[in-house]
């Protein structure tokens, strides 16, 4: 037991004399300066930021539907549901479903009946009358759902109301997906 002590004595004795408190403040101190400077390093965020602009590929919809709004590139990006001329739209994006954003995919007809939005074009500043026409006679798309509600009205104003199937007209008023149609400026 005594031996045991008089190691223990030893070591630490030894160590004492080779270390000194300052020293080791000193290096408490450096570490903890460099784990604070550590989040200002510069850091690559740049695929963050492309998968943010990036169109939603087909299906995800389910993961919450097209990129939403608050993303620069998308105001002109037909898939995203932040193109400027979505702004009153509600359904998934044709764009997205084997069709355009103002045209229906083969193998489905455009809605006669439509409602009617008015968005803004940030590009030259103007507001344009656009037509949401549902697509019909397939089952519903499922890519890239879109429901942006600008100076939308109340169901009692059918025509501008969006969260109608529009396919009710058709001869097969199956839902598929929904395109948007410019019909010219509106009145200003
Ligand atoms: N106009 C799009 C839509 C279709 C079916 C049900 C609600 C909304």
């Amino acid at each position: 037991m005594h031996r045991l002590d008089r190691l223990f004595e030893k070591s630490s004795r030894s160590l004492a004399q080779r270390t000194s408190r300052r020293g080791f403040l000193g290096l408490l101190g450096q570490a903890l300066t460099g784990s604070l400077l550590l989040p200002l390093l510069p850091i690559d965020r740049v695929h963050r930021t492309a998968a943010a602009a990036t169109p939603q590929p087909a299906g995800a919809a389910a993961a919450g539907g097209a990129t939403k709004p608050g993303h620069g590139a998308a105001i002109d990006d037909p898939h995203s549901c932040e193109y400027w001329k979505y702004c009153a739209i509600d359904g998934f994006l044709c764009s997205c479903c084997g069709g355009s954003s103002h045209s229906c995919p083969p193998g489905t007809a455009m809605s006669p009946i439509t409602w009617i939005g008015t968005c803004h074009h940030p590009g030259d500043g103007r507001d344009y009358l656009v037509s949401y026409n549902d697509c019909c006679g397939k089952t519903s798309c499922g890519n890239c759902e879109c429901n942006r509600n600008e100076r939308e009205k109340p169901l009692y104003r059918l025509s501008r109301n969006n969260d109608v199937n529009w396919c009710m007209a058709n001869s097969d008023s199956n839902y598929h997906c929904s395109v948007s149609v410019i019909l010219g400026l509106a009145e200003q």
